[in-house]
């Protein structure tokens, strides 16, 4: 059995060394170019920051430190965890002790509760969730130890130290959030499931006789956990940790662009748009209607929701994830039977469309409809769910970061008139 600082403490002298000599050989190779419209596009394509936990390839989707997400989709989250920290998946002991530490550490302290009452009755949950993170920083011991003066080859351990703290407490203080901003009543400390996930599902409230909740919570947490270094979130926290700013403060910024409708909130609109078509027919639409209705509003130059990716170019795994869990646990459900139905029709009237680079659903289109089936009906709270995932990807980025001394982040800009003469445009 390792435990995971252990297996960190093994690995991370070798990475430092490996990196210094890379960058010491080929340190001067260009790897990256960049025109005009990728400076004002959003830096779209350009690779200039590095990440290890995971990579998305267009036509294969989340690689999770060289795994198909799809191969390890039934893995537990905190089992992806440990590997997108450490290169390796536990064993079972390893995974056992990292169980029984994130136990240990879930207490959430009572002044969070105090503050997540004292705001307004109407505050979004995701702000909420921002909130009860950034206030917990006040437990820092990254913050701590760094005021008592640490050497840099030390960073790493207390940054370890508030991912497993924060971690460990997400789910209960997400949970006590959809209770409380939604009149479920007073949080929830689980005492059924032992696991990160099955945790996460108890703190919520929601019935669950047979288990499956649970199990599609697990499951998006697994799926959600991290997808590269560049998009909003990640790209947020880690540029926030690189000024030594603590875990706290890095995480809680991360979401705060998750809560971005080009971002994490987009989950919502996928599924607002899966019950507009049902309302719209009055069930689940036949294949005539479908195609019609999507003809309709690609023609009235709107997007069809939980379509086209910016990278990806197949149907995303996690999509497939999440259709097969659907199709074992409620095949006849009409929300669920309407994304399965797209699926099989959208992606035609997209190609021949000809606009969206990817015509495939994206794991947006898929996810709302599960957690609808079981009652978890308030689309403004599915953000949350994917912030105390993509947590992991985060929090293990950043110990990353503090282990091998990545510098502070820091671009050159320029301005218009500056690329303007640059072009030499009038
Ligand atoms: N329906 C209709 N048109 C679409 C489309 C869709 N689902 N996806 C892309 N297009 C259009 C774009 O609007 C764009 O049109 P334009 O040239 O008139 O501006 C053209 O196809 C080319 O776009 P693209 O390069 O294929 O996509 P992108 O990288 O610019 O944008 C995304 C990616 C996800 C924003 C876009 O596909 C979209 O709006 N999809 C629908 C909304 C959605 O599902 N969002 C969830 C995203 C999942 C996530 O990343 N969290």
């Amino acid at each position: 059995m390792t435990t995971l600082k252990e297996k960190l403490s093994e690995q991370i002298p070798g990475l430092r060394e490996d990196i210094r000599a890379l960058v010491k050989a080929h340190g001067d190779k260009v790897i990256s170019e960049v025109t005009v419209a990728q400076a004002y596009g959003g830096m779209r394509g350009v690779k200039a920051m590095i990440c290890d936990t995971s990579l998305v390839e267009p036509d294969k989707g989340l690689i999770i430190r060289g795994r198909p997400i799809g191969e390890i989709a039934d893995r537990l989250p905190e089992e992806i965890f440990y590997l997108l920290l450490t290169g390796d998946l536990p064993d079972e002991k390893s995974k056992k002790q990292l169980q029984d530490d994130l136990l240990s550490r879930r207490k959430v302290p009572g002044y969070v509760w105090d503050v997540m009452k004292a705001m307004p009755k109407d505050s979004h949950p995701m702000c909420m969730f921002d909130t009860a993170i950034l206030v917990m920083e006040r437990d820092s011991v990254f913050r701590k130890r760094y005021n008592e003066g640490m050497a840099k080859t030390e960073y790493w351990e207390p940054a370890l130290e508030d991912a497993l703290n924060l971690l460990a407490k997400l789910p209960i203080v997400a949970g006590g959030i959809y209770r409380m901003r939604f009149g479920k009543g007073d949080p929830i400390v689980p005492e059924k499931h032992k696991d990160w996930g099955g945790s996460y599902a108890e703190a919520l409230g929601i019935d669950d006789p047979n288990g499956e909740f649970a199990n599609l919570i697990r499951l998006y947490m697994t799926l959600h956990s991290d997808h590269e270094g560049g998009n909003v979130s990640a790209n947020t926290c880690h540029t926030v940790g690189s000024a030594l700013s603590d875990p706290y403060y890095a995480v809680s910024a991360g979401l705060n662009g998750l809560a971005g409708p080009l971002h994490g909130l987009a989950n919502q609109e996928c599924l607002k748009f899966v019950l507009s078509v049902i309302e719209k027919f009055g069930g689940v639409p036949t294949q005539e209607q479908l195609v019609d209705y999507a003809w309709e509003l690609l023609n009235s130059g709107r997007v069809i929701p939980g379509y086209g990716h910016a990278v990806l170019r197949v149907t995303d795994p996690r999509f497939t994830a999440f259709l097969g869990f659907g199709k074992r646990v409620c095949p006849e459900d009409p929300v669920f039977k309407t994304v399965a139905r797209m699926f099989d029709y959208i992606p035609d009237v997209l190609k021949e469309h000809g606009k969206a680079k990817d015509p495939y659903p994206n794991v947006d289109a898929g996810s709302g409809a599960l957690l609808y089936h079981f009652g978890l009906t308030e689309f403004d709270y599915y953000t949350v769910l994917f912030g105390v995932s993509r947590a992991m990807g985060m929090l293990s980025q950043l110990v990353i970061n503090r282990a091998l001394g990545t510098a502070i982040t820091r671009p050159k800009s320029v301005g218009t008139d500056w690329i303007k003469k640059f072009v030499g445009a009038a």
